[in-house]
């Protein structure tokens, strides 16, 4: 218990403040995203990280047809022309991170004891380089002391095989796994006996696959990029293109000058969406580049649902040339008891939840009404809150309404993050795997793959934490990290038998690992794969379901460095030994795509169909040809009710984002150049009225104390206040420096995403200590 009184979680030491923060400036935010400066930042971090002949490989080949897919997101490449330069600032960044020269051996480890690593910040960790041997921490000590790799399998495979039942291991994959890796990863985990395959869709888009799924009957979206290009009005909503996707703007941009315009719902003004310069062009190093969005709604967090739900009421009472009545009729169910239900709107609930005026709703309700052709993006602005399932069945009503699915220059279109999570999920990395897919998988190998659904991320947590699971293995990724409330995360990893991290680089999972841990260090995306003497090259799938091939030029980083094809076969053989061909799949990744053509739909021909250039699209029967595989055939219009969620009184809604300088729980730097921070993410964005409302000032220090029905004190300490435009009662901070705040059992609805976006805090001042920083300074260049 506390000194207050209020429950505790376990202690678990924090990760230090940078001692960086102390010179952490603020400016104003920026008004366009890219342009020169953008192209001086990644050539700049390239030549430091990788040197000239490393970064011309790497840069030169990155996206290009025969080079190496981009790890930074999902965004598609376009098919046909490719620039030079197909790449964006931030996709250089991550492909210097993992260029670097800079390794983390044997002699690193010896210097460095866990207690040590403990105190070291997530930045810290990642920046000093590249593993390059596997490691074992064993029982007891305080080292990770070297191992070797055969050694290393056999631990995996006794561990697992001593388990009193499969479920009591757990395999999660981050989405940068390819798909070869993930088929053979959850081939793996089902023959050993388990569905335990958690993956960072379960904190990310999961409300999205199970939105798209209930409604249209495929939990993927229905565009290609060529649709938005001809889209004549793009919705953007819950989503940071600028930062995250910035390739995006790109197509934004050639939409534009088609003629679309751009409706963006975002609380912030965030620089991406409202301007950009284009450095693939001359126009854009030198000139203003181009409007983007036509208008931003500063929505309250968790606004969307009243939203489209007033977007709805407002397009079924205008009748008329709104509706596509003629697709309403053939292709959905439904559409009545919608129609009902959306007539009798609380428009004051509307108000409340959006925190926008009648006008503007009715400006943008204007805005669907006359466009032919709409595409409606988003991200985790949207499925990181507890009714995102039913705000992403909110935008197919209102998607169906106007008959916008499976049309050229129309659809739905959910942004991915991970380079290849939706791929993992097209090879089976699932806790809920369909039906087919287990038949399939049973008459191609042979076995009875577990019927059971087996544990999500949070679940996986919970299991952990309760000693219902023993052993975690993880394909990439940074769970502790990246999972909420990390205290109980971390005590869960750290109270485990064994923890497995296939990583490239230190993280913070390396630290809060298991009583015996291993880290097997593995190739990235850039570097060349000769496993089994060959050439190899792997495959991914993009957020438009194109799936194509990926080839690293760079030579490894260590020559200890296995694929994660290989070391996946290597459990593999280790844990179940050879009924499954696991030397065959690590000498030709061929074998392992024809067991893909053959076990995953959609997949026919797999093992041929990537060998022409560019791939090919997976099929999706509703933007293909209409065709709806629900239980009715046809898609169907849901009615969701309208909670609208409040805080306390002198409460606010926390969302925790990225800044512009890092990749998820990988901290590139300390800046975050389009929102006006310098040197520091130890930042609250807070509106001027909550300032003046909490009697605080832009500057002065706060702790965050979170507030759950569970009455937990959950707090992360020592964040300086930022004036920003945001809308009243709603924060923002940088992730995960926030993860601590966030409840595990603070899950969406139907999908159990962690409510990264919805965390109820309240503020109370501290002193500064390690920054004695002023008022706001105005000559920060952004
Ligand atoms: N450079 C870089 N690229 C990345 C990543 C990265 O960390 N760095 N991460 C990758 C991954 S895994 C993912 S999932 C994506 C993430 O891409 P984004 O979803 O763009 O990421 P976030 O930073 O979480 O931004 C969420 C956005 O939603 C807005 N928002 C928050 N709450 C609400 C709300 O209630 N309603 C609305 N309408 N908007 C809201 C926020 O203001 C913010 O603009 O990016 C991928 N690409
Ligand atoms: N509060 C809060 N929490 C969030 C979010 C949020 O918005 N707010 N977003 C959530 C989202 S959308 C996601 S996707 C998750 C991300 O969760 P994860 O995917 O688990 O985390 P990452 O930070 O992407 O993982 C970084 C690590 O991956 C390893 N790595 C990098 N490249 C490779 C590779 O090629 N192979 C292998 N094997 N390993 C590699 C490196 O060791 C690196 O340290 O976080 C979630 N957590
Ligand atoms: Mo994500």
């Amino acid at each position: 218990m506390s000194p207050a009184g209020a429950p505790m979680h376990p202690a678990v030491p924090e990760p230090p403040i940078d001692p960086e923060e102390s010179r952490l400036r603020v400016g104003p935010p920026a008004d366009h995203a890219a342009g020169l400066k953008a192209v001086q930042v990644s050539l700049g971090r390239a030549l430091r990280q990788m040197g000239p002949v490393k970064t011309a490989r790497n840069l030169l080949t990155l996206n290009q047809v025969d080079g190496f897919d981009c790890m930074s997101c999902a965004w598609p490449d376009p098919q046909g022309h490719r620039h030079t330069a197909e790449f964006c600032e931030n996709g250089a960044k991550a492909v210097s991170w993992e260029g670097v020269r800079d390794t983390v051996g044997p002699a690193f480890f010896a210097q460095h004891s866990l207690t040590d690593l403990a105190g070291r910040t997530d930045h810290w960790l990642e920046k000093q380089g590249r593993l390059t041997h596997p490691m074992i921490r064993r029982e007891g000590s305080d080292h990770y002391e070297p191992i070797s790799w055969g050694d290393a399998f056999a631990l995996i495979g006794s561990s697992l095989k001593a388990l009193a039942s499969p479920d009591e291991a757990i395999f999660y994959t981050s989405g940068r796994a390819s798909n070869e890796a993930a088929f053979l990863y959850q081939l793996l985990a089902r023959a050993f006996g388990t569905n335990n395959l958690p993956d960072c869709s379960n904190m990310c888009h999961e409300s999205t696959s199970v939105g798209l799924a209930s409604t249209i009957g495929v939990g993927k979206g229905s565009v290609s990029l060529q649709d938005l290009h001809e889209a004549d009005l793009i919705v953007v909503s819950g989503q940071n293109p600028g930062t995250n996707h910035p390739r995006m703007l790109t197509a934004l941009e050639i939409a534009k000058r088609n003629g679309a315009r751009i409706l963006a719902i975002n609380p912030l003004p965030e620089a991406g969406l409202l301007r950009f310069d284009n450095p693939q062009k001359p126009r854009g190093l030198a000139g203003h580049g181009t409007g983007l969005a036509d208008k931003l709604l500063q929505i309250r967090s968790n606004g969307d649902l009243a939203l489209w739900q007033a977007i709805g009421h407002l397009l079924v009472a205008a009748h008329g040339s709104a509706i596509d009545s003629a697709f309403v009729e053939a292709y959905t169910v439904g559409f009545e008891s919608w129609k009902a239900h959306i007539r009798e709107l609380d428009r004051e609930a509307v108000l409340a939840a959006t925190g926008l005026t009648w006008a503007e709703i009715e400006e943008a309700a204007g805005m669907l009404a006359t466009s032919k052709r709409i595409v409606h993006c988003w991200a985790m602005g949207i499925t990181q809150h507890h009714n995102a399932v039913a705000t992403i069945k909110e935008f197919v009503n209102v998607a169906l309404l106007q008959g916008m699915i499976g049309k050229p220059g129309a659809g739905l279109c959910p942004v991915r993050g991970h380079s290849n999570v939706q791929g993992d999920r097209t090879m089976g990395i699932w806790e809920k795997p369909p039906a087919i897919f287990l038949d399939r998988l049973r008459d191609e190998f042979g076995f009875e793959p577990p019927r059971h659904h087996g544990h999500d991320a949070a679940d996986a947590v919970r299991a952990l934490r309760d000693g219902r699971a023993k052993v975690f293995i993880a394909l990439g990724g940074n769970f502790v990290a990246a999972m909420p409330d990390t205290a109980v995360t971390a005590a869960a990893m750290r109270g485990s038998q064994l923890t497995v991290q296939i990583s490239t680089k230190l993280n913070r999972s390396h630290v809060d690992a298991g009583r015996t841990a291993l880290i097997l260090p593995t190739l990235g995306r850039t570097e060349r794969d000769l496993t089994g003497g060959i050439v190899q090259r792997v495959t991914v799938e993009d957020s438009m379901s194109a799936v194509h091939a990926s080839r690293g030029r760079s030579a490894p980083a260590g020559p200890l460095l296995r694929s994660e094809v290989a070391i996946v076969c290597g459990i593999g053989a280790a844990a179940l030994g050879d009924d499954i061909p696991w030397p065959d799949f690590a000498g030709d990744y061929d074998t392992i795509r024809e067991r893909i053509g053959r076990v995953v739909p959609g997949c026919d021909g797999y093992a041929d169909k990537i060998r022409t250039a560019g791939g090919f699209t997976m099929p999706h029967g509703p933007r293909d040809s209409r065709t709806f595989p629900t239980p009715s055939g046809r898609a169907v219009f849901t009615v969701s009710p309208l909670a609208v969620l409040t805080v306390p009184p002198g409460r606010l809604v926390l969302q925790t984002l990225r800044s512009h300088d890092q990749f998820n729980t990988t901290i590139y730097g300390l800046d975050d150049r389009y929102r006006g921070i310098k040197s520091g993410r130890r930042v609250v964005f807070i509106s001027a009225a909550d300032l003046a409302g909490l009697g605080f000032a832009d500057g002065d220090h706060v702790d965050l104390i979170s507030e759950w029905e569970d009455g937990i004190e959950r707090r992360a300490d020592r964040f300086r206040l930022v004036e920003y435009p945001t809308p009243k009662g709603c924060v923002a901070a940088y992730y995960p420096e926030t993860n601590p705040l966030v409840p595990l059992d603070s899950q969406a609805a139907e999908s159990g995403t962690p409510t990264s976006k919805w965390v109820v805090v309240r503020l109370v001042a501290c002193d500064p200590r390690i920054s004695q920083v002023g008022a706001r300074t105005a000559d920060i260049p952004t």
